[in-house]
């Protein structure tokens, strides 16, 4: 048999693991109490989405960008992962403190007090916000207190008796477990109603959205020309459908608007009429359909952070003239127009250019249906020839006029240029290095895109040989993406492919490498292939 002391070890150790899992299930019960308590108020008043959120907002731009690189699309969900870790480790020492002194449950208030405040300080909330955090901290502080309470019924102080000890200790224990089991079981319920409770939400707005129909566009894109189309395996489609169009936004809830609630208002330096556009006022203007290729600033060469859509909306020019504003080239006071999103995002445009002709959009249809809630339902814009972080604004409901003197938009604050005109590229789609083509005629296809300025040549080489050029389709709009092919008589061995696109501006993509921080990156598509005997 152990000695005295090393069973007095071992009950220690004992007592601080469950102390710990008491601290870890009673974080978890004030996480479920906080979920169910966001049904009532609004889901992004959710203790983990708040404080996500609020470290989205306030992460400088080196940690979001390694994030995105590093989890590609997961970057949201590791950040929750992350949250709840930390989350857990201080909930498990909190649990093992309270076994001891009974007040430590109430440090459970001090992570209330972080949720409530980062959801108080987020866009569009109001003071009871901060109402599931405070349940949830209440609660956790409640289910901390307690179990802690059936770990250690007599005080701590009391001079240890060894055989009264083992019994207590035990029947301690046992009902530990009981209300451990009863506490998990409480949680998993109410978080499941909580969910549940979203989900319907959601549900309905799903519903709502379902049942729009759009009026048909007043000017009609009309049909693409017949060679705008080329149609090879492997080379991406002229549109690319909504479900794999690439998304990129720092939301980590996605916004779902209600349409019939949605306003935009237009404000600021030299707006003579403010505006506020409801939905139905949207659609009763005239309404254009465009083919518009969209890129991401963080796109890197021969990346997918870029495609191709069908948009319906009005123009943004329109809708800033009637308000009045003048672009700073006919003595307009303002030069920036800073977009806000639902989710308190920023994005800065020139006036100039979204007033300069081109088709800029408030978009309300993508690829025919009503823009998905992934892609800024109701409302987004569009702007061809410029990156996404500084035109694309989605869940669009408020256009300031300022300049960029006075205001720095989310992004810029972050090391990004405050102007990003998108920069000519180019991509091979076939073939790809994991599927090698046979010896013989192989068709080496892609895309190429210089949004607004169009693209005039697109050549491929081979093993740093001579420049031959592609066959491109027809140019349906300079706004769009042009899909070219060149047939490359395939011999067997390694080969290197490269290509270059040549705008309308008779400029060649660069062969310079530059990394897409901070206004794009440049540098030629070039890929290896194994060609077998
Ligand atoms: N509200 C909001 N709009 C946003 C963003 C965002 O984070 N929030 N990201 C922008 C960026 S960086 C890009 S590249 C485009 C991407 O649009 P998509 O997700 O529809 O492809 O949206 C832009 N609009
Ligand atoms: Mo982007």
């Amino acid at each position: 048999m152990a000695s005295n002391g090393g069973v007095s070890g071992s009950g220690e150790r004992t007592e601080r693991a469950l102390g710990a899992l008491g601290g870890v299930l009673a974080a978890a019960a004030g996480l479920a109490a906080g979920e169910l308590a966001s049904a009532a108020v609004r889901p992004e008043a959710s203790p983990v989405t708040a404080v996500g959120a609020a470290v989205i907002t306030l992460a400088p731009g080196s940690v979001t960008k390694w994030a995105i690189d590093t989890f590609g699309a997961q970057d949201k969900l590791v950040l929750q992962l992350g949250i709840a870790a930390v989350l857990a480790l201080c909930a498990a020492a909190l649990g093992v403190l309270a076994v001891r002194r009974r007040a430590a449950a109430a440090g459970a208030l001090a992570f209330a007090a972080v949720g409530a405040f980062a959801a108080v300080t987020r866009p569009g909330a109001g003071p009871s916000d901060a109402a599931p955090s405070l349940v949830a901290g209440v609660a956790a502080a409640g289910v901390l207190a307690l179990l802690a309470t059936r770990l250690s019924p007599a005080p701590a102080s009391a001079p240890a008796n060894p055989a009264n000890q083992g019994g207590g200790a035990g029947a301690g224990r046992r009902r530990f477990l009981t209300a451990a089991a009863t506490t998990a079981a409480a949680s998993g319920g109410s978080w499941l109603l909580g969910r549940a409770l979203h989900t319907a939400d959601s549900a309905e707005l799903t519903a709502s959205r379902a049942a729009l129909t759009l009026p048909a566009a007043d000017a009609a894109a009309g049909p693409l020309p017949p060679g705008a189309r080329l149609d090879l395996p492997g080379l991406s489609s002229f549109h690319t459908p909504n479900d794999t169009f690439y998304r990129i936004d720092t939301a980590l809830r996605v916004p779902r608007l209600d349409a019939t609630r949605w306003r935009l208002r237009v404000h600021g330096a030299g707006v003579r009429r403010p505006l506020t556009l409801t939905f139905d006022d949207l659609l009763a203007r005239e309404l254009v359909e465009r083919d518009i290729t969209l890129s991401c600033v963080s796109n890197p060469v021969g990346g997918r952070l870029v495609g191709n859509a069908r948009w319906i909306g009005v123009r943004l020019a329109d809708v800033l003239r009637e308000a009045g504003v003048r672009p700073p080239s006919e003595g307009g006071r303002a030069d920036h127009l800073v977009a806000r999103s639902a989710d308190g995002m920023t994005l800065g445009s020139p006036v100039e250019t979204v007033m300069d002709g081109r088709d800029a959009l408030l978009a309300v249809a993508m690829n025919g249906e009503p823009l998905p809630f992934e892609h800024g339902f109701p409302v987004r814009m569009v702007v061809p020839g410029l990156y996404g972080y500084v035109s694309a604004c989605k869940w669009l409901e408020d256009l300031e006029l300022t300049t960029f003197d006075a205001y720095d938009a989310y992004w810029t604050e972050r090391g990004w240029a405050a102007r990003g005109p998108v920069k000519t590229q180019s991509r091979i789609d076939t073939p790809r290095p994991s599927a090698p083509p046979r010896p013989g005629e192989v068709a080496v296809a892609g895309v190429a895109w210089a949004p607004h300025t169009g693209i005039e040549r697109v050549e491929v080489r081979v093993d740093e040989g001579p420049w031959h050029e592609a066959e491109l389709a027809d140019e349906a709009t300079p706004d769009s993406w042009r899909q070219w092919v060149w047939r490359w008589e395939a011999t067997p061995g390694e080969h290197r492919l490269q290509v270059r696109a040549t705008d309308r501006t008779g400029t060649t993509q660069t062969d310079e490498d530059s990394s897409v921080l901070p206004d794009g990156a440049t540098g030629r598509h070039t890929i290896t292939v194994e060609v077998p005997d």
